[in-house]
């Protein structure tokens, strides 16, 4: 596989996370029927995985700083880079034994994600993307849809639960979406919904309330893809304010204004 050095240690990173967490995820399905569930297995899993990652991409590079879901942020000598990982997007789909989850690892520049790998284990699809360079699934060049109308376009998004998110504002938007699409899917893993944005199969998605590690990979691969992405309020970074939508080039606005309400 073609790429820099940093990509070819994000690549590796993830495979071996991913290894780890589909045996993980062969016992969960057994666990499944057990009384007390398979909650503190999976929790096990998940921070087996970010260990696995952070111990290759920190031996790697040791001065870039990192931010991942189970570890949290820790600065590195070099200001301006920064690892931002989620060991296993897709926790509760994990949980469930739903075959629908990934590692997403993304490498933030000076504030701007330059590159993206995100490792569907269970299908075995490996999504990636540096800046100026495409993006790909597994050795196929990857390109958003190419549709141009709402009333054709199939959207993804993130539903709140359990008391969390922005559940009213996210039922506002579906009240909006609902009437001027052709369907909606909410499959529980920000970063799969956009890398199935820039591999064309969703024309767009939009969640509120997400974590940088949710997004950060998806986002460099809808750009590289030909898609647009951005935050939710106008000037909003998706990153740093924690909304987002992205969407193929054609129905990137309409898409957007519907969800802002304009
Ligand atoms: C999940 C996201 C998903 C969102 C869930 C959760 P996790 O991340 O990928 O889009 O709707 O609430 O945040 O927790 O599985 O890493």
């Amino acid at each position: 596989m073609q790429g820099s050095a940093n990509l070819n240690l994000m690549i590796k990173a993830a495979r071996k996370a991913g290894r780890s967490l589909v045996k993980d995820f062969r016992e969960v399905e057994n666990l499944q029927v057990s009384s007390k569930g398979p909650g503190d297995f999976v929790t096990r899993a998940d921070r087996e995985a970010e260990r696995i990652i952070k111990q290759e991409l920190m031996t790697g590079r040791p001065t870039y700083g990192w931010l991942g879901e189970e570890t949290g942020e820790t600065k590195g000598a070099d200001p301006t880079r920064r690892w931002i990982v989620d060991p296993l997007d897709g926790t509760t789909n994990f949980l469930h034994g739903l075959p629908h989850w990934a590692v997403s690892i993304g490498l933030e520049h000076k504030g701007e994600i330059v590159s993206g790998v995100i490792f569907d284990a269970a299908k075995d699809e490996i999504y990636w993307a540096e800046k100026g360079t495409g993006a790909w699934l597994n050795e196929s060049r990857l390109r958003v849809s190419g549709r141009r109308v709402m009333s054709d376009a199939v959207f993804a998004t993130g539903i709140p639960f359990a008391g969390r998110g922005a559940l009213p504002a996210t039922l506002q938007d579906l009240a909006r979406l609902m009437p001027a699409c052709a369907g909606l899917r909410r499959w529980g893993a920000a970063a799969l919904d956009l890398a199935y944005v820039a591999a064309g199969r969703f024309d767009g998605y939009w969640e509120r309330g997400i974590q940088p590690w949710d997004m950060a990979a998806g986002i460099i691969l809808v750009r590289e893809a030909g898609g647009f992405v951005s935050g939710i309020r106008e000037g909003d970074d998706p990153v740093q304010h924690g909304s987002i939508i992205a969407g193929n080039s054609a129905l990137f606005e309409d898409f957007r204004k519907v969800i802002r309400g304009e």
